[in-house]
């Protein structure tokens, strides 16, 4: 059975609507980041990065990363392009999600990260939400006309979904963002994503 460490409101919540959508048994660890959990001896053997999504495998190896993690679900229970060209568009799409969405965030959420000189923090909190606002900008482009990120639901619109839930905590106008917006009211509909912003305790 898989295993799923994650963190209420953080960028497991994609992997933890794609369990919720297969339908397959698996266990839920909730982790209380803000108390670190993620940074125990025994979560750093598993993820020495100390950060959640983090799958425990049937046979108990852990895989880290939602670059890894969710194409392997998506694989797993048929919520990922068999096509070739649609399998390398989903990736660029996960690449720009990892690479660029969520660290433009983590430069609002975790800006010491970034410096060790206290005098810069808001500069970089305050650059940090223009540059996350601009990618949700270019994200509402990329779903006109369009019902999900894919030809149909994949492992991508969950991950989409998480920077809609962190511009609502952020105060960004996310209502202004109308693609965006239509696409999280479709998300809201499904169960799956209704019981895990239930469990999360999310508001979007
Ligand atoms: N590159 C990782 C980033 C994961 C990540 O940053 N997770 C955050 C939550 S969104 C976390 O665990 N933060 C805890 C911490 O930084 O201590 C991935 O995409 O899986």
């Amino acid at each position: 059975m898989l295993t799923l460490y994650y963190g209420p409101g953080a960028c497991s919540m994609a992997s933890h609507i794609v369990m919720e959508e297969s339908g397959e048994k698996y266990e839920p660890k909730r982790m209380d980041l803000a108390k670190g959990e993620q940074r125990t001896e025994a979560y750093l053997k598993m993820n020495p990065q100390g950060r959640v999504p983090l799958l425990q495998l049937d046979n108990g190896e852990p895989l880290a990363e939602n670059t890894a993690i969710l194409p392997y679900l998506g694989k797993r229970f048929s919520l990922w392009p068999t096509d070739g060209l649609a399998e390398a568009k989903a990736l660029s799409l996960i690449g720009f999600f990892a690479a660029s969405v969520h660290p433009a965030h983590a430069h609002v959420g975790r800006p010491e990260r970034y410096t060790e000189d206290k005098s810069a923090l808001p500069g970089i909190k305050e650059q940090g939400l223009k540059t996350f606002h601009g990618h949700l900008k270019q994200i509402d482009g990329m779903l006109a006309g369009r019902e999900w990120f894919g030809d149909k639901f994949s492992v991508l619109d969950p991950y989409g979904f998480v920077f809609y839930t962190w511009g609502v905590r952020r105060e960004l106008p996310m209502g202004e963002l109308k693609n965006y917006t239509a696409f999280k009211d479709r998300m809201t509909q499904r169960p799956a994503v209704a019981r895990v912003l239930e469990d999360e305790k999310v508001k979007v």
